[in-house]
């Protein structure tokens, strides 16, 4: 995913109850909402049993690019949100992953320039930001469509997000077309999709033809102005995760209402999700059967 800025995330953290209302109007749950129904926590508030008493730590890291300014902020503010207790050790890096672990945290998210992960040091289990991402993305549109089983969905753009949208669509039994400017991209995540779970995920046809044929889109390409207000009909639903939005403003204003787009949150609520059962589950069955049909 393309490498935040400041002024990307600088209102996130203010913004973030009109946000759950803007959810709540496009997909009919807050943020809190589509992170339980993206990591099979199902019902809304079951979460937020689960959720207190159970600390989490964002520790800058100083690695590459170096810190983001507001980014360590901005996925605290998210988690406190979403009622989990989190906060960011004093110091960055390792320094600040021991004093996170000292100080009692069971999830630690961290960002270096490659990836965002969260960290379940007891369980030894990680969540990935691209796969979180692609799962909470994914759930919203399920949710604005009203279910995808059966339904056709287009990924644009074969990365690590559209690698894991492929992933999460077909677990929802939708009927996925992926394109990529590269077409050897699009071939390859086909195959992968099929020896991975056997999902017959086909190549969509040009971009133009592919964008004006579905009326489910994934954008999760790293480009600006790639869904134009031409292609956006009454049935458009579109999942944008990250930045640029691939929406151009005339296609987000037809698309009022049936668009999902942020450069973080989603992402960060669905790994938060995933990280308390993953937590929670070593201390017991959280006895819901999740969205995939696995028991948990
Ligand atoms: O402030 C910090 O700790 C920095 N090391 C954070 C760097 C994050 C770089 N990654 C991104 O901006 C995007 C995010 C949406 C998550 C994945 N890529």
């Amino acid at each position: 995913m393309t490498r935040l800025t400041t002024d990307d995330i600088e209102g996130i953290r203010a913004q973030l109850v009109e946000y759950d209302r803007e959810l709540v109007s496009v997909t009919g749950r807050t943020l809190l909402g589509i992170g339980e129904w993206a990591s099979g926590l199902g019902d809304e508030g079951h979460l937020q049993r689960l959720a207190p008493g159970k600390k989490m730590a964002v520790v800058p890291i100083r690695s590459g690019l170096g810190v983001i300014s507001g980014f360590s902020e901005t996925v605290c503010g998210i988690l406190l949100h979403l009622g989990f207790d989190a906060m960011i050790p004093g110091r960055s890096d390792v320094s600040g992953f021991a004093e996170a672990v000292d100080g009692g945290a069971q999830v630690i998210l961290a960002a270096d320039d490659d990836r965002f992960v969260a960290f379940c040091p007891r369980q030894g289990k990680t969540v990935d930001n691209s796969r979180a991402t692609a799962r909470g993305y994914v759930a919203g549109l399920d949710l604005m469509a009203g279910g995808l089983d059966g339904k056709e969905v287009l990924v644009v753009g074969c990365g690590p997000v559209g690698r894991w949208a492929v992933e999460a669509l077909s677990m929802r039994k939708a009927r996925v077309s992926v394109i990529d400017r590269v077409a050897e991209k699009a071939e390859e995540l086909t195959r992968w999709a099929r020896s991975a779970f056997q999902a017959d995920v086909q190549v969509g046809p040009d971009l133009e033809q592919a964008l004006s044929t579905h009326h489910l889109i994934v954008d999760a390409t790293n480009a600006a102005e790639v869904i134009h207000a031409r292609h956006v009909t009454a049935d458009t639903h579109v999942a944008a995760p990250g930045m640029p939005c691939g929406a151009t403003l005339d296609a987000r204003e037809k698309l009022a209402g049936r668009i999902l787009h942020d450069p973080l949150q989603i992402g960060v609520a669905t790994m938060a999700c995933e990280a308390l059962r993953i937590i929670h589950a070593q201390s017991g069955p959280v006895g819901q059967t999740d969205c995939y049909g696995a028991s948990t």
